[in-house]
């Protein structure tokens, strides 16, 4: 990397996969109004009852499956930013969704896990899994039962690729959060990382305001279909504005 090829930190959630048709969390229509976070988004809550977490996620996996629920416009942006700008492009989403994947992007970390993944606490292999799980179902590696639970971050467990994350926030002249409510952490705190440094723009494109707005340097609400593309385009065509 070099001064003249500056590197872009994107975080992405739920927002930028709702027009794809799936649901966020936190909008009145969202997850969080169907089931309780302590249910099923916890360790404790899968000790309690792996049977129901089992099947929320089964539940999550076939409606990926969905063959209506496609990249979207957003998605497909963000992967030309990533074939076109001249520097780095890291996408750091919290979705665990393939959106990402399925759009061409390349240079991505799941901070939240893959939902097309799971992994067996025994003996720690992590597969692919497009499939239902059940508490009974023996792992395909070791061959114990009720170990594989969905690769998945719950709340008090600690985000993936968070190392790879920082040394890109620190080293960044422009940082985009799209489609987040900025609540949830260390997520939420990634603009404020990158404001103490004093060297990246920061934009935020969200469908309203968010917990963050006040935060970032530029904001722009629509939705992510609209406001994605054209920011590409902006950045593909004029640069990165002065911080
Ligand atoms: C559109 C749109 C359109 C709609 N176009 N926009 C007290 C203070 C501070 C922190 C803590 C605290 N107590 C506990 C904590 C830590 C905790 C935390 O943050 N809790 C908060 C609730 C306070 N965090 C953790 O426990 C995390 N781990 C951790 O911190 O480890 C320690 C650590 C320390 C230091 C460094 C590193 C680590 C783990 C968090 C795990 C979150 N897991 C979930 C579930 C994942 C699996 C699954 O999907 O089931 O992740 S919860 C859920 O929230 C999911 C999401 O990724 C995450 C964020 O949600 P997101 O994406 O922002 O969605 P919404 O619905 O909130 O927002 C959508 C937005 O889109 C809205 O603004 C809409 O307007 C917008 N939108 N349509 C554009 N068309």
């Amino acid at each position: 990397m070099t001064e003249s090829t500056p590197t872009i930190v994107i975080l992405t959630g739920a927002g930028i996969s709702k027009e794809s048709g799936l649901d966020t969390f936190r909008d009145s229509d969202g997850i969080w109004a169907k089931v309780r976070i302590e249910d099923v988004a916890t360790p404790e809550g899968f000790a309690r009852n792996p049977t129901r977490v089992q099947e929320f996620y089964n539940a999550r996996r076939a409606g990926l499956k969905d063959p209506k629920v496609v990249p979207n416009a957003a998605h497909e942006a963000l992967a030309r930013l990533e074939r076109e700008w001249p520097g780095e492009v890291l996408l750091v989403t919290q979705n665990i969704d393939d959106l990402h994947e399925r759009a061409g992007t390349k240079n991505l970390i799941h901070m939240h896990g893959e939902l097309l993944k799971v992994r067996c606490e025994y003996c720690d292999a992590l597969m692919d899994w497009a499939d239902d799980l059940h508490t009974s179902t023996p792992c395909p590696h070791c061959g114990r039962k009720a170990g594989l639970r969905p690769h998945v971050v719950w709340f008090g467990e600690m985000p993936l690729g968070m190392d790879h994350t920082y040394e890109a926030l620190d080293t960044c002249r422009l940082f985009v959060s799209i489609g987040t409510s900025g609540n949830v952490y260390p997520a939420a705190g990634f603009v404020q990382h990158v404001r103490y440094r004093g060297l990246a723009y920061s934009v935020e494109l969200n469908l309203e305001p968010s917990q963050g707005t006040p935060l970032f340097d530029e904001v722009i609400n629509g939705p992510a279909t609209e406001v994605v593309p054209a920011f590409v385009d902006r950045i593909l065509t004029s640069g990165i504005p002065e911080s």
